[in-house]
């Protein structure tokens, strides 16, 4: 079989000129991952959004020999960490002391590796951050402003960030926080919160004058238009160029980059007394001063990373931080004459077993919990954090949320790690050692056929493949396809089997010659997984390279896409076990884990905060039963918008003036980033014309108007089918 051969040899011996080979690469990459606050534990959605897609994106440009540098850290500042301390009835410090060193250990054992984990309470991070500051400052990019900021009475503090809560203005989660609603994600300021308290003393503030530094974002917004919507539009994801467009053209507003508060970094300036630089300020540098230790701890130059056009900047990050590294830090690197991130890869959320992940609601699965139940029991020999790795990315977040279950943990280990690709190694090495001597066998060249060359062919596209979307960030893809390779592996063994061939062996001389080139076969492409699955799978891919006897050099990503990883007479150790089975049990118990937690959690912040808002349930499935007489309570009407102007100061707030029949009523309406006032003047809407009257901005807003809303966010107006008078009653 001549032609088979050739076509095998010139595949095995040209390199195929894939559009990577031929793209530009770049001098060095800089990848980064967020710094997780370090007060408290992180969860697996943490893992999922955003560590785990940049270890493997580093794993992958590491085995391509490229020059990268991954820094992550912890984020020690901020408001949370004092409020943690007080919390578990401690210091800031002692908190980051205590959280800094489990989080980094908790990546280390489920394989995210970076080169640095560094700390922003380091000093060398003080002293970057605050020379950062000056920089701009003396450079008149900042400016001060002296306004009137929430201030709590009973505890002398002004109130910013996670000081102060109150009722988000885009989806009414009664507990957002002054910096930012974590229910819908958005990004706020104090001063759009609906009914602020603050969370230290639970009372409602009081306005103080204070001054600040701002970084004037509106002065910036060309740029932003120029650099995201127009170089990047194509290349970065979706919906990070989505949530980036509604920003600017939202209109951006200077934003306060310092702080009333002790804990942080100090401001620089004599003027900046009793003043730290707000933690969004500082954090994102933290990506800098942990490039600068890791130079100094490995006699490296760290300023190429940060100041030369030829580096790769890329941060991984999860969606509720997209507006601080693409919009935020991109101006303060501007100005302070850094690179820009070539890509921010900001995943979605996962969400778990139909609910939202949040520690404090006791629903959600620690990395640390995970590592202690199923690793270390195990002693971490049987990849389980691989297993873990494998399912996080199988389900990755990366377009739209997705959903952990524990379920789809089992189906997904079982059905795939274990049935498909440890089957494949497993029935390989087990058939090689029975039928091969433990050897790899030496190719018969005479008999090689169509089958034979068809794998190996397979094995050269899907490395094309698997590189073109780890190139673009489709990582979920990309295990798809390694998976898919052990599949045809499993087929192209079942087709020739050896097993049939080795009960032949007195009757057909040709056997033996057969047998060791379908194993052969089979061992080439196992070394060949080994290659692709490394940047999901590290422990599993350093098992196969024990139990091929090859050092993890091996592993470099050219070796991939050819068939003689392995030489002809090598002796193999015996098979490891690569994955294990999840049970039933094991499952059940974990579903009942969650459960109790989250009950156990309830009871104790029943006591402390108020019932969970109607939004609660949206993101589920329905809310719980409700009798008639529960919607009887409800009065609405059909009523017609005669009027609607912006509110000031409130970007997200329309003044409706609605005409009910009977009566016109002043309605505020979170619509404005949404609908144009001028467009919506005579529209019909329905109105809870019953509900009691609320005062926001000075204005007392009486009633609320009733919008749907599809799954991209997007509102609907809901409103009779055709115009009738209004006043009209709805039941
Ligand atoms: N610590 C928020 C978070 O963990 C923040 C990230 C900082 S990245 C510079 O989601
Ligand atoms: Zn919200």
């Amino acid at each position: 079989n001549s032609v088979a051969l050739t076509k095998m040899r010139r595949l095995n011996h040209t390199t195929i000129l894939s559009t990577f080979a031929a793209m530009n690469t770049p001098k060095r990459y800089l990848i980064t991952a967020a710094l997780p606050y370090a007060n408290g534990l992180k969860h697996i959605g943490h893992l999922a959004g955003a560590y785990l897609p940049a270890d493997i994106y580093v794993r992958y440009l590491k085995a391509q020999k490229r020059d990268v540098v991954f820094v992550c850290g912890s984020d020690e500042h901020g408001t949370a960490i004092p409020i943690q301390a007080t919390k578990e009835g401690t210091t800031a410090q002692a908190i980051i002391d205590k959280y800094h060193p489990i989080i980094e250990q908790n990546f280390k054992d489920l394989g995210i590796e970076f080169d640095i984990y560094h700390r922003t309470s380091d000093p060398l991070h003080h002293e970057t951050a605050s020379a950062f500051f000056k920089d701009l400052e003396a450079k008149g990019d900042l400016e001060t402003k002296t306004s009137e900021q929430y201030f709590d009475e009973a505890t002398s503090t002004f109130l910013a960030d996670r000081y102060i809560k109150g009722t988000c203005p885009n989806c009414s989660h009664p507990e957002a926080y002054g910096d930012q609603c974590e229910k819908c994600g958005k990004s706020l300021s104090p001063e759009e919160l609906i009914n602020p308290v603050s969370t230290l003393s639970g009372q409602a503030p009081i306005k103080k004058e204070t001054t600040h530094w701002y970084l004037p974002l509106n002065k910036h917004e060309d740029f932003l238009r120029q650099w995201i919507l127009n170089d990047h539009a194509k290349d970065w994801r979706a919906a990070v160029v989505g949530q980036c467009k509604s920003w600017i053209d939202g209109g951006l507003l200077p934003r306060a980059v310092t702080r009333d508060l002790d804990w942080g970094v100090k401001v620089p300036l004599a003027s900046g007394a009793g003043k730290v630089l707000y933690v969004w300020f500082d954090a994102p540098i933290g990506y800098i001063s942990a490039t600068k230790q890791w130079a100094l701890n490995n006699g490296k130059d760290w300023t190429p990373y940060w100041n030369d056009k030829e580096t790769k900047l890329v941060h991984f990050i999860g969606k509720d931080n997209i507006v601080f590294h693409c919009i935020i830090f991109p101006i303060m690197l501007k100005l302070h004459g850094n690179i820009l991130p070539e890509n921010v890869a900001a995943n979605e959320f996962m969400n778990l077993e139909g609910d939202k992940m949040s520690t404090s609601k006791g629903w959600s699965i620690e990395m640390d919990d995970f590592i202690n139940k199923w690793i270390k029991k195990d002693n971490g020999g049987n990849g389980l954090a691989d297993s873990l790795r494998f399912y996080l990315t199988a389900i990755a977040p990366e377009s739209k949320d997705s959903e952990f279950t524990w379920k789809g943990f089992q189906d997904s280990v079982n059905g795939e790690l274990v049935s498909i690709f440890a089957n494949f190694v497993n029935r390989t090495w087990v058939l090689m050692h029975k039928l091969c001597k433990g050897k790899v066998p030496a190719i018969h060249i005479e008999f090689l056929d169509d089958e034979d060359q068809a794998i190996l062919i397979s094995v050269k596209e899907s490395k094309e493949k698997i590189t073109e979307l780890l190139e673009q960030y489709k990582f979920r893809e990309a295990q798809f396809e390694v998976i898919n390779l052990a599949r045809l592996g499993n087929q192209y063994m079942q087709k020739k089997e050896p097993w049939i061939l080795a009960k032949n062996m007195e009757t057909d001389p040709t056997a033996q010659a057969k047998i060791d080139n379908t194993m052969h076969a089979c061992l080439q492409l196992c070394a060949n997984l080994a290659i692709l699955i490394n940047p999901f799978l590290p422990f599993t891919a350093k098992k196969m390279c024990y139990m091929m006897k090859v050092v993890d050099r091996m592993l470099e990503w050219e070796n991939a896409g050819g068939f003689n990883l392995l030489k002809v007479g090598y002796s193999l150790r015996p098979p490891e076990l690569l994955f294990r089975k999840i049970e039933d049990e094991e499952i059940e118990a974990e579903l009942a884990q969650l459960k109790s937690n989250l009950n156990a959690k309830k009871t104790t912040m029943d006591n402390i905060t108020p019932a969970a808002s109607p939004s609660d349930a949206k993101d589920k499935g329905l809310k719980p039963e409700i009798v008639f007489d529960d919607f009887g309570k409800i009065d609405l009407r059909v009523g017609t918008i005669i009027d609607a102007k912006k509110v000031e100061k409130a970007d997200k707030l329309l003044q409706l003036e609605v005409d009910l029949g009977t009566e016109k009523r002043t309605i505020l309406s979170g619509i404005a980033m949404h609908f144009d006032p001028a467009a919506i003047v005579g529209k019909q809407v329905v109105v809870v014309a019953n509900l009691a009257p609320r005062t926001m901005r000075g204005v007392e807003s009486k009633g609320m108007i009733l919008m749907a809303e599809d799954a991209n966010g997007k509102l609907y107006f809901v409103q009779p089918s055709e115009a009738i008078a209004p006043g009209s009653t709805i039941s």
